[in-house]
């Protein structure tokens, strides 16, 4: 049985009483669906291949835990970008291209830190044809340079420099990718460096990440091309004790070095508000990232549904006007093997579309007035009746105007693309 999906007749009806009703709190639908357009959501290359790169090493331990085996994962660079396209055809949102370094593509093998932006040509095309803007991860991980799950804060010299080399360069690869497509990419730092059990050496371990995070920005680059940012973690599955890059190391070293900071949803505490997090640094760094992702109970990159945590960021985003920023970017960080991994993308990328729509059609200034004037109750109420107000009709009108499909629709087109493309690849 075919999923459901409205006629155009009713979309437009539906859309044309939801312009009424928004109109009536002082929200113009149009002018929100303009906005909408304007703000992007990064697809993290890197869930379409389980986070393996297309570097071939013998026996490498991943330090990204995914699990599961559903067939059809993309092999190669042509299988990704077929698969971020047909991601693309079924997601209304305005999309950015995440990528990492382990999806370079040399003409000739290279060691990952001697990668230049030449080796992300195809990489470079493809966004350029679907007039994507890019952002770039150095890849510290998985890599026979990794030792006892070290990089640039390993003890090893020789790793450690391999490590920094390789951050040097890919600053400069986003600069030359922003400069070639005259966008500003966001450079994500993420390192895994910590140790499973207790360490007699804390400050060991965060004076040499200090060092080579002062070699890899010590180059003045274009910031008009380039905003670097720093992810932190509470801990990662063998670094139970400790995480070298935690989150108030990297919030200090980039409110002091001028750099920006990235808010990964699932690396908090699970009772943390990372939506919170944003109103206490955004002021004194110099740019934010988001990585959007569903921990449940851990940091388990479960993929990302529309639940409150995915909301509140995209209220604090527009409440404080901050999604049209140029150093501001969204981005998605997910992978689950046990589900098809381009649904997982548009499932993510519809969540976060619908998260974004509502915030911008939020009647955030009555909100406020009820607070101001100290009436709470309305406050609490009014909050919980916007979660009801008629956002779907305007976001089936959106996709029907980008022709995308509308309502579960999608799905039929999932069930025809796995049959057809991904089960075949074996
Ligand atoms: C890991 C971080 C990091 C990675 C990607 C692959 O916990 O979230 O962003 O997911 O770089
Ligand atoms: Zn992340």
């Amino acid at each position: 049985m075919r999923m459901y999906s409205p006629n155009a007749a009713t979309i437009q009806k539906n859309y044309e009483d939801a312009k009424q009703y928004f109109a009536a709190y002082g929200i113009d639908t149009d002018a929100a669906l303009a906005q909408f357009e304007k703000v992007g959501i990064s697809i993290h290359s890197w869930a379409g291949d389980d986070v393996k790169g297309f570097e071939k090493h013998e026996n490498v331990h991943s330090e990204n835990t995914v699990t599961g085996n559903y067939p059809g994962a993309a092999r190669n660079g042509d299988e990704l970008r077929q698969d971020l396209e047909q991601a693309m055809r079924l997601s209304p949102c305005t999309h950015r291209l995440g990528l990492q370094s382990m999806y370079a593509e040399p003409t000739t093998p290279k060691e990952r830190c001697d990668y230049g932006v030449e080796d992300f040509r195809k990489w470079i095309d493809f966004a350029k044809k679907h007039h994507m803007a890019v952002d770039y991860n150095v890849s510290y991980f998985t890599h026979p340079m990794m030792k006892d799950g070290c990089s640039l804060a390993s003890p090893d010299e020789e790793v450690r420099q391999y490590w920094i080399k390789a951050g040097i360069n890919g600053r400069r690869i986003c600069e030359a990718i922003g400069r070639e497509l005259n966008c500003r990419v966001f450079n994500n730092t993420w390192a895994p460096d910590g140790t499973k059990d207790n360490t007699a050496d804390r400050w060991g371990y965060r004076r040499r990440l200090q060092d080579s995070l002062d070699q890899i920005f010590a180059e003045k680059l274009d910031d008009r091309y380039l905003c670097d940012c720093l992810e932190g973690k509470v801990f990662s599955i063998a670094n139970e004790c400790f995480t070298v890059g935690s989150h108030d190391f990297y919030i200090a070293y980039a409110a002091k070095n001028n750099l920006g900071y990235t808010i990964d949803t699932g690396h908090y505490h699970p009772t943390e508000n990372y939506a919170d997090k944003i109103s206490a640094v955004y002021p004194f760094v110099s740019g934010l990232m988001f990585h959007l992702s569903r921990g449940v109970r851990w940091d388990s990159d479960h993929t990302l549904i529309q639940d409150d945590g995915l909301y509140q960021v995209f209220q604090e985003l527009k409440r404080a006007d901050l999604l049209n920023r140029e150093n501001v970017a969204i981005g998605l960080d997910f992978f689950d093997a046990q589900v098809n991994r381009v649904t997982a993308w548009v499932c993510g990328l519809r969540a976060a579309g619908k998260a974004l729509l509502s915030a911008l059609l939020e009647p955030t200034k009555q909100l406020q007035e009820a607070e101001a004037a100290g009436n709470l109750g309305k406050r609490m109420a009014l909050l919980d009746e916007c979660k009801n107000m008629p956002v779907n009709a305007v976001w089936d009108y959106l996709c029907w105007k980008k022709g995308v499909p509308v309502g579960a629709a999608w799905l039929d087109e999932m069930d025809v693309y796995e049959r057809e493309v991904q089960f075949p690849r074996g």
